[in-house]
């Protein structure tokens, strides 16, 4: 089996439907549950024994020992995280305890497991670390995009503590040997994304008929992926990436904020209950530090697996806005009362 790390989440549990629905290989799940980790996004694995969850931290060096033992996963794939950049601002510590930390318990949990198992299966064994292009900083309009080459300069708490669990798992490469693999990805959007995240919390605000708060000129650039073509991506990389190497994956979809804020709009706008969306759109207090600009160059994946994102922009958001019109309980039950006092306290002296 294979043991996923943060697959309550939204791409996590994206990843764990898909891996069951096209790799037939059971998955054990381990999740805080935290504000961003919802059983409810695994609702279909009800019944599947495929499936195993377990709620726990990844910085709980026991828990992690008696888990490695009983399953004898082949592979780990790492998605837990702190990951929301304005929530990092707001209080960075927990990004420290689970990004840094964290990382740090459960790689070194997996080396001593790892380091026992026999020669056939120690070569075999991965570990896959799912990181972000936020580690490479921020692009001027015309540099050129991040390549695997390009060098660290995170911005935000949150990418500090991403960069600083990449430099982890590089040397626990470098120094015993650990088969890693490293992703960096561009924004992802789809179905089970958190709406504290921009386009969720524009679909959501949209509908509620609430402000779209459009942070400094909205001119910001992110390089959009369907969450499908990013666990695409993850497959591949799992099944043919060259150990201690870096993948970078992304959409080739640079869209500045404004442009997206304004383009859910006219998505919404063709639906049935349909008002002027675009009115809604709040310039609002910029973010402090706010990188200008993301950019992927996924040459590397591209040619060495032949990945390519299925999924355009345009086709991606149609489904993703889709997906939320048809999931209102979903939504119901993820904007808790927790939610709420997260809102009022991001966007409470927000607009400029
Ligand atoms: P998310 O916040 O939706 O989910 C994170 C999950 O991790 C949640 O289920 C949470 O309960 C769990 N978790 C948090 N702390 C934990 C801990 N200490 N132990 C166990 N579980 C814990 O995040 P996401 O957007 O799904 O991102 C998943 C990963 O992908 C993260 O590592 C993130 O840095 C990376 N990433 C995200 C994006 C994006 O656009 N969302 C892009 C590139 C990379
Ligand atoms: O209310 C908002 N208004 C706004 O203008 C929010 C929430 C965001 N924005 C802007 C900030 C960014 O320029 O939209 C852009 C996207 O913001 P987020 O959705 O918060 O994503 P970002 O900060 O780019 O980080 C995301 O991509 C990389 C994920 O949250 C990370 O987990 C991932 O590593």
């Amino acid at each position: 089996m294979i043991f996923v790390t943060g697959g309550a989440g939204f791409i996590g549990a994206n990843f764990v439907l898909d891996w069951l629905a096209q790799v037939d290989e059971p998955v054990l799940n381990l999740d805080k549950l935290t504000y961003a980790g919802n059983l409810g996004n695994l609702s279909p694995l009800r019944n599947d024994p495929r499936h195993v969850f377990v709620r726990g931290d990844i910085g709980d060096r026991k828990l992690l020992q008696r888990l490695l033992a009983l399953h004898r996963p082949r592979a780990i794939v790492n998605f837990a995280a702190e990951s929301h950049v304005d929530r990092s601002i707001h209080g960075p510590a927990e990004f420290i305890d689970t990004n840094v930390v964290g990382t740090f318990t459960l790689l070194d949990a997996v080396r001593a497991h790892w380091s026992e198992l026999a020669l056939a299966e120690r070569e075999a064994f991965r570990f896959l670390h799912v990181s972000t292009d936020e580690v490479y900083g921020s692009l001027a309009p015309d540099d050129p995009a991040f390549k695997e080459s390009t060098g660290y300069a995170p911005n935000s708490p949150y990418s500090a503590s991403k960069a600083a669990s990449d430099h982890l798992v590089r040397a626990y490469h470098h120094t015993y040997g650990l088969p890693t693999l490293t992703t960096h990805c561009s924004n992802n959007y789809g179905p089970l994304q958190f709406p504290e995240k921009l386009i969720p919390l524009m679909i959501v605000n949209a509908l509620a008929g609430k402000p779209l708060p459009v942070y400094g000129d909205g001119r910001n650039v992110r390089d959009w992926l369907y969450v499908g073509d990013h666990c695409a991506a993850l497959r591949m990389v799992l099944a043919k990436g060259r150990v201690g190497q870096t993948y970078n994956i992304g959409g080739n979809a640079e869209r500045a904020n404004i442009d997206v804020v304004q383009t859910i709009c006219r998505v919404l706008g063709k639906h049935a209950a349909a008002r002027d969306y675009g009115s809604l759109v709040t310039f609002v207090q910029d973010r402090p530090g706010h990188d200008r600009r993301y950019a992927i160059d996924a040459t590397k994946i591209r040619t060495e697996f032949g990945w390519l994102p299925a999924e355009t922009f345009e086709s991606g958001l149609a489904r993703t806005v889709k997906w939320y019109l048809d999931h209102s309980e979903w939504l119901r039950a993820v904007t808790s009362k927790e939610y709420q006092n997260w809102i009022s306290l991001n966007y409470a002296e927000a607009e400029a």
